[in-house]
């Protein structure tokens, strides 16, 4: 059936036109049954009642103090066991050095993110959080994925509300939206047996906006899921952020095969790419934010992801994640000028403006 002749696909489309949420199945339908460029046209829509002309960026910069994780996520390339070769564990002097390297750099924000390592504690992460708050105190940190937290909270014994209360006291900002993968109970027990359940995320994430930080939300597709299961998904985000209006941007992360056990799936295809954060998109109608990582997509990728929905594009300052590079992402060496992201945005027709980490508004391109 062509798009013009299925009749469902145009009730939906007169739904979004005229701002009304879509339901599950409605969302299973349009991952189902439209192509890409009505998916765009849809996706446009929401992305200007929401964004106008704008397409954010902010200037970060990321730090991974250890790749050693207790636990065994099948599609992770970057964990590593102790003395394993390529093994890393950051001191707390050189965590202070990336923070002074990047002093004169006119940078926002740092994202700290890394393995979720057995020995570290509470006590460990809140004087990181002063030692980089005392360093630079001007800068937002925006660190650890519920993941990292729940472990943190339960070997210091402590509750997720005293926990977040203290980190926030300590300089926590923001939090990022790692861990999430996709929260179907089933897939997950395939994809991270043992790592932090779909509850737990919810309910970390949930915690974090009553205590009033923003956080953040992605979700891990094109491996074992299901189109179902990543409707799933989004249902449980809109959910949350129904209750709470605290995620600030929705970040769809495409699964990358190189050095992981999972890698015998493949990987999705750049049309499936932009097919998912267009339904991503039309799906949240909650989320200020749509965003684009585009160290892990691309160039090329990121500009068109411009056309499907996407308002924000992260990575800006040579990017050194290595959660990625090690899993085949297509910049091994990621690095954009702020004049060639400005160009990026504008050829494709927007408007480039720097935020900081709340989306408020620093420069306007
Ligand atoms: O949770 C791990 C993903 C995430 C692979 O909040 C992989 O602003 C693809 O969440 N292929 C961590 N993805 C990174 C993350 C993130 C990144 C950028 C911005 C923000 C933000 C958050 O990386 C993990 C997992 O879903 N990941 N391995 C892989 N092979
Ligand atoms: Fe550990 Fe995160 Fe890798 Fe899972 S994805 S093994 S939690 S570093």
């Amino acid at each position: 059936m062509t798009e013009e002749k299925d009749s469902r696909l145009l009730a939906i489309s007169e739904k979004v036109a005229a701002g009304s949420r879509i339901s599950a199945d409605e969302g299973l339908h349009l991952y189902q049954e439209a192509g890409l460029g009505y998916l765009a046209r849809l996706a446009t829509l929401v992305r200007n009642r929401l964004n106008g002309k704008t397409v954010w960026f902010n200037r970060n910069f990321h730090i991974e103090p250890t790749n050693i994780c207790i636990h065994n996520c099948r599609f992770c390339s970057y964990s590593r066991k102790f003395n394993q070769e390529g093994a890393w564990e950051m001191t707390p002097e050189e965590i202070l050095a990336e923070i002074e390297r990047f002093r004169d750099k006119n940078v926002t924000e740092v994202h700290i993110v890394g393995g979720v390592h057995p020995h570290r504690d509470m006590e460990y992460y809140e004087s990181m959080l002063r030692a980089v708050r005392t360093a630079n105190p001007g800068l937002f940190i925006k660190a650890f994925t519920a993941v990292e937290l729940d472990f943190m909270f339960k070997k210091s014994r402590i509750t997720v509300d005293e926990g977040l209360r203290k980190l926030k006291t300590a300089g926590l900002d923001a939090i990022p939206g790692g861990g999430a993968e996709i929260f179907d109970e089933t897939i997950r027990k395939t994809i991270c047996p043992d790592k932090s359940d779909s509850q737990t995320w919810l309910g970390i994430h949930e915690a974090a906006h009553r205590a009033g930080i923003p956080t953040n939300a992605t979700m891990l597709y094109g491996h074992i899921e299901s189109y179902s299961h990543r409707i799933d998904h989004l249902e449980r985000l809109r959910t949350l952020q129904d209750r709470t209006s605290g995620f600030q941007v929705f970040i769809p992360l495409k699964y990358r095969k190189a050095n992981n056990p999972l890698g015998i799936v493949g990987e999705t295809s750049a049309i499936e790419d932009l097919r998912n954060f267009a339904v991503g998109r039309i799906y949240l109608d909650n989320f200020p934010h749509i965003k684009a990582y585009w160290p892990m997509i691309g160039k090329e990728m990121a500009s068109l992801s411009l056309s499907c929905g996407v308002d924000d594009l992260d990575g800006t300052i040579e990017d050194t994640t290595r959660i990625y590079s090690m899993a085949g992402a297509e910049d091994q060496n990621p690095a954009m000028s702020e004049e060639e992201l400005v160009s990026l945005i504008r050829n494709a027709g927007y408007v480039a403006s720097e935020r900081d980490t709340l989306y408020n508004t620093l420069k306007v391109h």
